[in-house]
């Protein structure tokens, strides 16, 4: 039989919730050190354990037949022509970053004609400066983007910014976001109608679709019951059961958002007691 193979950061940013992503599929596997490939036990797949920068091209080349990468990275790639045959298939909602221009914040720049932008990303960056009509130079550089406009090589940066302490931390500020990124699987239009390639690619939106969903379940006085059900966010119709006391209801309801303690004090304010809150593992519609 055929094995899949699905390549995954060995070590990184995206390693950790890559792996786990894939074990909620039902692929199962034990993690050695040191291995570029491991075999699945649970199915005829194996994982290929690489740089995050060599999944594009390893599933445009059909060496690997799915991946899991950061936009970031593959629109870098897909914009220097490479990797003409790949497909995004699922927006992943995790490792959430984006690519941002940034300045010192000691200067203003009324426009960034003429000026230099040292960058990891030059792909991305040329493209925008195109689209925006800029006549901007670009500095390719891998590793501390940051601290360039510092020893004058250029004069602002274009970096991917998570949580903004770096470039707090060395006096930069955001300018101007230019893409937002997430993880993202990836296949190549030449296998993604393979069928195993085809069921892991459901169970993947499965599992993802369930991240942000919860199950809920409480008891109230059967008068509220309208109020409280209005109160939960994007329910889809809960269920509602009679108890053995006639004047009040258990309500259990799948929300398609989280609920947050907000949620929870005014169900309780409202007479709700005994309420469970359960995460939702897997949602196949
Ligand atoms: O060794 P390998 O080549 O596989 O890994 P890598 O070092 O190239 O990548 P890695 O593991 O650092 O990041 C992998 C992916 O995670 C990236 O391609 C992004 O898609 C995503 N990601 C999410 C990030 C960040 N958040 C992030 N904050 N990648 C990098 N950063 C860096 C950023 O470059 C900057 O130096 O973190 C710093 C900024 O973070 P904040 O929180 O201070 O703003
Ligand atoms: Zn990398």
């Amino acid at each position: 039989m055929k094995r899949i193979k699905i390549a995954v950061q060995k070590k990184g940013r995206l390693s950790e919730q890559s792996i786990s992503l894939l074990k909620k599929c039902g692929i199962s596997f034990s993690q050695t050190n040191n291995k570029l490939i491991i075999r699945s036990t649970s199915m005829p797949v194996d994982i290929l354990l690489v740089r995050d920068d060599d999944i594009p091209n390893l599933i445009n080349q059909g060496i690997a037949d799915m991946g899991i990468v950061g936009n970031n990275v593959l629109e870098e790639q897909e914009s220097s022509g490479k990797c003409d045959s790949l497909i995004k298939e699922v927006m992943l909602g995790f490792s959430k970053c984006r690519l941002s221009l940034a300045a010192p914040k000691t200067k203003s720049f009324s426009d960034l004609n003429g000026l230099t932008i040292a960058t990891s990303y030059p792909g991305i960056l040329g493209k925008y400066l195109n689209e925006n009509n800029i006549k901007a130079n670009i500095v390719e550089i891998h590793g501390s983007v940051e601290l360039t406009p510092f020893i004058g090589i250029a004069d602002l940066i274009c970096d991917l910014v998570s949580t903004g302490a770096t470039l707090e931390s060395n006096n930069l500020e955001e300018i101007n976001i230019i893409i937002q990124s997430e993880a993202v699987l990836v296949t190549n239009s030449n296998t993604n109608n393979d069928e195993l390639v085809k069921k892991l690619i459901s169970r993947v939106v499965s599992v993802t679709d369930a991240r942000n969903r919860k199950y809920i379940m409480f008891n109230a006085d059967n008068q509220n019951k309208e109020e409280l059900i209005n109160m939960l966010p994007a329910a889809e119709s809960p269920t509602v059961i009679s108890l053995a006391d006639t004047n009040k209801i258990a309500i259990h309801a799948l929300c398609k958002e989280n609920i947050f303690w907000e949620t929870i004090d005014n169900l309780k304010e409202k007479g709700a007691s005994s309420i469970v809150i359960l995460p939702v593992e897997k949602l196949v519609s």
